[in-house]
């Protein structure tokens, strides 16, 4: 009888270390962690001074770019360039594609410098800020690098106002100079890296598009 008592036990001390540590429990039961999601909807206030969300243009393809408009050169580049594109893609595409621009200085680009500043290119372009917060998560969530980086010696010093010495509190960005593609459902696409033209990528949309 004892060694029976004691096979006894050993299987129950068995069955426990199976129950505990082999057994999925309730609070493993998650997938596994896959990658952080890509994108995804996000609401801002547009150059006009609206709410402006993603899913507000579903069903249309979007080209979004970040930048800024004290931006020296990436950015009005970038505009021209998505200008053109507009212009250049045939109107059954065209009317299919919202393009986008989010600052990455929103404390500097309200709606209306926005506004001010879009003029200069296509009028489809919407132009888009937040708080500070809310671009933080925009840019985190579409993988986009933006750096503020202080400008220390400004071109021209006003002759009067040459106290302070620590900077005037100029910056400019750093920030990806590439388009991002979305499909009418918001789904990431593809990349269009700026050293692309405005005819490469128009080509490659009209195809993407499957328009003509
Ligand atoms: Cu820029």
């Amino acid at each position: 009888m004892g060694r029976r008592a004691y096979l006894l036990m050993a299987f129950l001390a068995l069955l426990l270390v199976v129950v505990v540590f082999v057994l999925p429990s309730d609070s493993s039961e998650k997938k596994p962690s896959a990658l952080p999601p890509f994108g995804g909807d996000f609401s801002l206030k547009s150059h006009l001074g609206d709410t402006f969300t993603l899913s507000s243009v579903q069903g249309s393809f979007a080209l979004v770019f970040f930048g800024f408009t004290h931006c020296p050169e990436v950015c009005p580049l970038g505009l021209k360039k998505m200008s053109d594109v507009l212009d250049l893609l045939p109107q059954t595409s065209s009317s299919r594609l919202a393009p986008i621009f989010i600052t990455v200085d929103p404390l500097r680009d309200t709606p209306s410098v926005l506004a001010s500043y879009l003029s200069s290119f296509s009028p489809k372009i919407v132009g888009l800020t937040g708080t500070e917060a809310e671009i933080a998560d925009v840019v985190k969530r579409y993988a986009i690098y933006a750096e503020k980086v202080a400008l220390h010696d400004s071109a021209h010093g006003e002759s009067g106002h040459a106290e302070s010495g620590h900077g005037n509190g100029d910056y400019t960005v750093n920030h990806t100079t590439h388009f991002i593609l979305l499909d009418p459902r918001g789904n990431f696409v593809k990349l269009y890296a700026d050293d692309l033209t405005a005819q490469d990528i128009t080509r490659d949309l009209a195809l993407v598009m499957g328009g003509g």
